[in-house]
């Protein structure tokens, strides 16, 4: 069930036991950092957060760039950390790379928590060892689990035979990376599946639309694709399409913005799955605002998802987890 502002106010305060910070004294700043700005996934994020901060009486501000790049988001962190807010939430870009502009955060006493992508190897935070150890909390979707829901969707759809490749971001993205490898690994106990190299598209639908002619043209018998996040999804459907390949070559798709539900309806993608990132958001915040008030927060937690076809598509409580734009 959607989550109304009321209702999401009440849990949160029942879930910590937070008052909200002004009644306190307290104005507390915690400012967001997406992926990318435009991206629906965060555009949701954004609205979950705002939603968590309006009720427990914190000002949220959301900064990001316009590409899922380290190079492009490590001057938008620096630039917040000079501003010296109490708490970043941020979905980090690489899992090295944004290592040390984070240690730079915690050591001026901002309080860091990673949503959707984590730094380091795991995401396992507060563990007492490494050098990625020190974020208070990773708030996300279980990804390795949501590349085997993938990977045993696109097997059923094509009838657990023939080629399938990932079109996915880039290596170095946490949750990218981890969804592939779910997918690969339940992708094994398929024997008459091939999976063929993955194909890097750098966050450019119009590019995975084009590796998708591409790997057609060398693969006539291509039966299905997974698109490891929204804009991969995207342009795999839109390859699908171009090909004129709807319903030929099954499409698997991870996110869901509004497009989705037409893409479903059409038939160009079979399941796509549903990321919570409203919830994420707003957990970010509350968990922010409780370490800021002394309280231990817990080092991991896991968002769900709702997988979508046609036989619910058109279900108001399945339609609530289409992302925002
Ligand atoms: O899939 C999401 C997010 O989880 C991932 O880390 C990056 O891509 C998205 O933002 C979708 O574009």
């Amino acid at each position: 069930m959607k989550k109304t502002g009321t209702w999401l106010a009440i849990g949160l305060v029942l879930t910590v036991g937070l008052t909200p910070a002004a009644a306190q004294g307290k104005k507390y700043t915690i400012v967001l950092i997406p992926g990318l700005t435009t991206d629906g996934f965060y555009i949701t994020m954004r609205k979950g957060a705002e939603d968590a901060a309006k009720k427990l009486g914190v000002t949220l501000s959301f900064q990001g760039g316009p590409e899922f790049n380290p190079t492009v988001q490590i001057p938008v962190l620096n630039a917040v950390i000079a501003r010296k807010p109490d708490a970043i939430l941020i979905a980090p870009t690489d899992k090295q790379q944004l290592i040390a502009p984070l240690r730079a955060a915690q050591a001026a006493g901002i309080k860091v928590i990673t949503v959707d992508t984590f730094i380091g190897d795991s995401g396992k935070y507060q563990t007492g060892s490494g050098a990625a150890d020190f974020p208070l909390s990773y708030v996300a979707s279980d990804n390795v689990e949501g590349g085997r829901v993938a990977a045993r969707a696109l097997a059923k759809a094509i009838g657990n035979k023939g080629k399938v490749y990932v079109s996915n971001v880039k290596p170095g993205i946490s949750t990218t990376d981890q969804r592939e490898q779910g997918f690969k690994e339940e992708m094994k106990k398929f024997s008459g599946i091939t999976v063929l190299p993955t194909q890097y598209n750098d966050n450019d639908s119009n590019k995975a639309a084009s590796q998708f002619a591409a790997v057609l043209a060398r693969n006539a018998d291509l039966a299905g694709v997974f698109g490891a996040n929204l804009f991969s999804a995207q342009g795999a459907a839109n390859g699908v399409k171009t090909s004129g390949k709807t319903g030929a070559v099954k499409v698997v798709a991870f996110d869901a913005p509004e497009s989705i539900v037409n893409d479903i309806k059409n038939g160009t993608i079979d399941i796509a799955i549903a990321q919570h990132p409203a919830e994420m958001g707003a957990k970010g915040v509350e968990y922010a605002v409780a370490a800021l008030s002394g309280k231990k927060i817990p080092a991991q937690y896991g968002t769900g998802y709702t997988v979508m076809d046609k036989s619910n598509i058109d279900d108001p409580k399945v339609q609530a987890f289409i992302y925002s734009s």
